[in-house]
């Protein structure tokens, strides 16, 4: 089974131009209570970022504008896709180990979470991942 887990948000465009809703809630898109929402834009051309897995938090990520690669990990399959549509959400399960890069330079890669930010819910140490995913 793929690790990638694709949520569509509708575009709701008309002759203006194009526009996106993200709702939580049953039978609504996002799945869990969005308590945080941050973007991720700038990043340096050749930079990656990521490398660490979530002890809770689960999260969505869109691209609003450009691209970038993005790897999840489970501890077993390492699998890669490019985010690089505003209409389509990655949606990234709590201990999965991610990577981002290549971004592009109009990258803007916003994340919806389903916690506030806690460092302590972060690991950031590839072999502690893969030790407490497969334990
Ligand atoms: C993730 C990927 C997709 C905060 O103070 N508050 C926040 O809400 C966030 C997200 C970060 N920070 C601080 C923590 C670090 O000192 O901002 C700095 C950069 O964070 P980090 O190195 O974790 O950034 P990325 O791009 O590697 O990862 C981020 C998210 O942290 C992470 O949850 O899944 O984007």
């Amino acid at each position: 089974m793929s690790l990638f887990k694709w949520v569509e948000f509708p575009s709701l465009g008309d002759e203006r131009g194009s526009m996106v809703a993200v709702e939580m809630g049953q039978n609504k898109a996002v799945p869990f209570d969005i308590k945080r929402v941050y973007y991720i834009y700038n990043t340096e051309q050749g930079g990656s970022r990521g490398y660490h897995a979530h002890k809770q938090l689960k999260q969505i990520a869109i691209c609003v504008a450009g691209k970038c690669r993005m790897v999840l990990d489970d501890g077993t399959s390492r699998e890669e896709t490019w985010l690089d549509s505003p209409t389509k959400g990655l949606l990234i399960e709590n201990m999965v180990w991610r990577e981002m890069h290549d971004f592009s330079e109009d990258c803007v890669l916003l994340v919806l979470a389903s916690e506030h930010y806690d460092e302590a819910d972060y690991i950031r140490d590839h072999e502690d991942f893969r030790q407490q995913v497969n334990q």
